[in-house]
């Protein structure tokens, strides 16, 4: 199955970079299919939302403010295992500790601004909520990407 979705982010610190087209290219080349995409700023209820796992956190706060703090680029891309496949493209939470390749190894140094949000491949069902909390079904897409023959066996 090649139709597995996850919910991606690139985050405020992203988009002031100029890293969102980096990150969007990396994805797409890899073979992933965008399903869709936002560009918004989150509110305050939204970031609860999503961060809901990490309430308790000492981080939580800080969390909040970052991810507020200006636009995102929300995204969903598609593919097959793309949940586990964008986190490893993504690296360690810890841009200090990500493997050099990766895109929080090669863009980031420093905790809390990692540059992406992939969903959890070890939350089951992470994928689902997340993009149901940012998108709309009529804001996503199905259609077939002319390379998949040549990605795809
Ligand atoms: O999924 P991922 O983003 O890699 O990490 P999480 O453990 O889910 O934490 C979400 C988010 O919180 C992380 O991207 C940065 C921030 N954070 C932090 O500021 N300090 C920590 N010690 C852990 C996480
Ligand atoms: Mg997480």
């Amino acid at each position: 199955h090649h139709d597995e979705r996850t919910f991606v982010m690139a985050k405020p610190d992203a988009v002031q970079r100029g890293l969102t087209g980096e990150i969007v290219s990396r994805l797409e080349t890899r073979g992933l299919k965008l399903a869709g995409a936002k560009f918004m700023q989150i509110s305050e209820e939204l970031a609860h939302e999503h961060y809901a796992e990490h309430e308790d956190k000492p981080f939580f706060d800080d969390l909040v403010e970052f991810i507020t703090s200006g636009p995102v680029l929300a995204m969903v891309w598609e593919g097959a295992d793309a949940t586990r496949q964008v986190r490893q493209m993504m690296g360690a939470t810890d841009p200090a500790e990500a493997a050099p390749g990766t895109i929080r190894g090669d863009f980031g140094l420093d905790l809390s601004q990692n540059i992406i949000h992939g969903s959890d491949h070890e939350d089951p069902g992470a994928n689902e909520r997340e993009i149901d909390l940012f998108f709309d079904d009529e804001e996503l897409v199905s259609y077939e990407r002319a390379d998949e023959p040549w990605v795809y066996e």
